[in-house]
């Protein structure tokens, strides 16, 4: 590199402020102006005005950088400091805020403040995850979803940490860290990421009867949602409600979401991850924007004693469901998420959720997983937040009065007056401090606790297989089919294949037809069932828990991929937008290119996306429409029939207007288009079409298929 003399920067003139350097080069362009109008003077973190955010303090204009700029050294500080250790399960996530109103009052079974009259609002904080990928992972990863609810209720926060799976993979808190240890990347490899289709998980699965059930719930359609707000939720846990009369009643909570179940199909995860990665957070965020707010119902199942003892499953095992044929969900409650986050790291990354958060009138049961977990959700919060003083920020701080005598810590924030630190004191008025609730306090429920003291696993936990048969026979034909496909495709991943055959050994104490299935799509002769721990007991289905028996007809929140090509009927286009939307659906416009197609009447109709960026993946149904100058150019592009067959292959219903011949034949669709593959040209067309669009996909199509 040529070295300039030293001569040459001695003739760099003195640099008055009006004609600084700055001014002509490395200053940004226009744009970049001195604070006025608009624009507040930028400032150091402690507040002093900043001279240049461009250049760095120097001896000389080409000299070294002077340790003196601490504007330079504070604001790269900072920048090296900037991440916090991400969790170590759930690290990709995302949340909004939001209010529950409650439908009723409760005050029969629960002294729970937030319960007490029909229409108490109280704000809340959702933060929705994937639990094995990092932070940069897909999110339509086959995974089960986090669904964690901070309410701040007048008697403190009230965090419901549950999943959108009824049930768990253990039934102790000691086994989590091999759980999660077994489905993160493998430790020697640094991979896969986001998946559970590699050796060690199943592994463990295999290794771990007790984890059966919750498998099956993860290779059905349930671990790739369509949208987080189309998913359920659950507690999965046993809780209690208590009542002022010191009584209990057993509790589990379900979210019932207000747009319906919806799920993608596997090969459209796979592809929409590639697509758009960031799919579901962008959905969400959309909606919110849009104001189409997001709703979940919530439910309780209340049980007591007799229930609990006379049910053929412990209620403490978090592997285990309580159908609800057997115990309805009574719904008390709707949440709508209302407002998205201002800062997402402040927020979403930094919100603490903590199983042991739970306002007077709900209290624990003996669940042995929900006992572990109450330890650990105060240690990771010290871990990944870096003070005990974490519940001071404002997205985990309470909103009721907080008063007690913890004093200090890292990041202090809170103006502790008084004279009086500690209880009991002498002292009066500001400087006595707080006194304890008494009975109005957090009473722990009475429960009498006898037996020994040992390491073991209750015999009513030993039945492994029963309720995984019970969720098996309660699906649906197509759902069953996914499942038996979602097993094959993980279980071939693996390349150890004593795995696969422990997996299936063990899954032939299910359904034989599942096991059968599963065995013939890897190429391998069945195995001989595994020994169950207990015998597998005979249950009625339930159908409540199937996805698709239980889908809502409705296009609500949904959206269809409109692909216009030059030429198309300008009345068409708007019949079918109009149309679309006054069903509560949206309507993208994709064209060959971004800046838009030109319709029948000259008008230009703006692209929201380019084919190319948009593939059919990324919407719940499709439509094209063209006319004769564009019919050519839609079949000619690559990614207009990859659109098409997609669509197609992913059971989706397709609407299909004029100059759409070539684009089928070029897709390799000609004489196979089928029922949902309907015209939108006219007024009856389209009436037809959105009437379809609100019910299913087309499984026909991969039945036959
Ligand atoms: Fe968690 N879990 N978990 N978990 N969990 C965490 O807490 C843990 C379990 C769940 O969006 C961690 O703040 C143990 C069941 C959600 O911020 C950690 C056990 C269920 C979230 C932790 C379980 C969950 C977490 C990691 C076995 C469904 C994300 C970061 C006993 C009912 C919350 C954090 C968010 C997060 C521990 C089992 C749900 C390490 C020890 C069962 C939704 O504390």
């Amino acid at each position: 590199m040529a070295t300039k003399k030293p001569a040459a920067r001695a003739k760099t003139k003195k640099t008055a402020t009006s004609a600084s350097p700055r001014d002509e080069i490395g200053n940004g362009g226009e744009l970049h102006q001195r604070a006025g109008g608009d624009s507040p003077p930028m400032t150091t973190a402690q507040g002093a005005p900043v001279e240049d955010d461009n250049n760095s303090l120097r001896a000389g204009d080409r000299g070294p950088t002077l340790m003196a700029d601490h504007a330079f050294r504070e604001k790269i500080f900072h920048f090296d400091h900037e991440r916090i250790p991400e969790r170590v399960v759930h690290a990709r996530g995302y949340g909004a805020h939001g209010v529950f109103e409650a439908y009723e009052s409760l005050a029969d079974i629960t002294r729970a403040s937030i319960f007490a009259t029909k229409g108490k609002k109280t704000e809340t904080f959702v933060r929705f995850s994937t639990v094995a990928g990092n932070l940069g992972s897909p999110d339509l990863a086959r995974d089960v979803r986090g669904f964690a609810t901070k309410f701040y209720t007048d008697e403190g926060n009230w965090d419901l940490v549950g999943n959108n799976m009824p049930v768990f993979f253990i039934q102790d808190a000691v086994k989590f860290p091999d759980l999660v240890h077994s489905v993160k990347e493998e430790p020697d490899r640094g991979f896969p990421q986001a998946q559970s289709a590699h050796d060690t998980f199943w592994d463990f699965a295999s290794l771990m009867p007790e984890s059966t059930h919750m498998t099956l719930w993860q290779m059905s359609d349930r671990a790739i949602p369509r949208s987080l707000r189309m998913m359920e939720g659950f507690g999965v846990h046993t809780f209690r409600f208590i009542n002022a009369a010191g009584v209990s009643s057993f509790v589990k909570f379900h979210w019932k979401p207000v747009l319906g179940m919806q799920s993608v199909v596997w090969n459209e995860a796979v592809k929409i991850n590639g697509a758009d990665p960031d799919f579901h957070r962008r959905d969400l965020f959309d909606a919110i924007s849009a104001g189409d707010l997001p709703a979940w119902e919530l439910g309780v199942q209340v049980f007591d004693d007799a229930f609990a003892d006379s049910f053929e499953f412990d209620v403490l095992d978090a592997t285990k469901l309580i159908p609800e044929e057997l115990i309805p969900v009574r719904p008390i409650g709707k949440m709508t998420l209302n407002r998205l986050v201002d800062n997402v790291f402040a927020e979403i990354e930094q919100v603490a959720f903590m199983t042991q958060n739970v306002p007077p009138g709900i209290d624990f049961s003996n669940d042995p997983l929900l006992q572990g977990r109450n330890f650990s959700y105060l240690d990771t919060q010290l871990k990944r937040l870096g003070s005990t003083n974490f519940s001071q920020l404002p997205v985990n701080a309470p909103k009721c009065p907080v008063a007690h005598f913890q004093r200090d810590g890292h990041m202090q924030t809170s103006p502790q007056a008084g004279r009086a630190a500690y209880e009991p004191n002498s002292f009066t008025g500001a400087d006595r401090g707080p006194r304890e609730a008494g009975p109005e306090g957090q009473v722990p429920f009475a429960a009498e606790v006898s037996g020994e003291t040992r390491r073991i696993r209750a015999a009513s936990f030993a039945d492994h297989y029963s309720q995984a048969r019970q969720f098996w026979i309660s699906q649906t034909p197509v759902e069953q089919d996914h499942i038996v496909a979602s097993y094959a495709f993980e279980l071939g991943k693996c390349e150890v294949p004593a795995i696969r055959e422990r997996m299936v050994a063990n899954l032939r104490n299910v359904d034989e037809a599942l096991a059968s299935g599963i065995a013939d799509k890897l190429g391998m002769p069945l195995p001989a069932a595994s020994k169950p721990a207990a015998p597998v007991v005979q249950t009625e289905p339930s159908p409540a828990l199937s996805l698709l028996g239980n889908a809502k007809e409705t296009f609500q929140g949904r959206k269809l991929g409109l692909l216009v090509g030059d030429g198309a009927k300008a009345t068409a286009v708007k019949r079918l937008t109009k149309a679309v939307e006054k069903a509560g659906g949206t309507v993208e416009v994709i064209a060959v290119k971004v800046g838009g197609a030109t319709l029948s009447d000259g008008s230009l109709l703006a692209a929201k996306q380019a084919v190319a960026g948009a593939p059919s993946v990324l919407y719940d149904t499709v439509a094209v429409l063209a006319g004769v100058e564009g019919e050519q150019a839609l079949a000619d592009e690559p990614p207009a029939r990859d659109f098409l067959t997609d669509a197609f292959a992913h059971f989706k219903v397709i609407g299909l207007g004029s100059g759409t011949d070539a684009l089928v034949a070029a897709a390799g669709l000609t004489g196979k288009l089928d029922d949902a593959c309907l015209a939108v040209d006219t007024a009856k067309d389209t009436t037809a079409y959105v009437a379809r669009i609100a019910g299913p996909r087309h499984w026909e199509r991969d039945l036959t298929a």
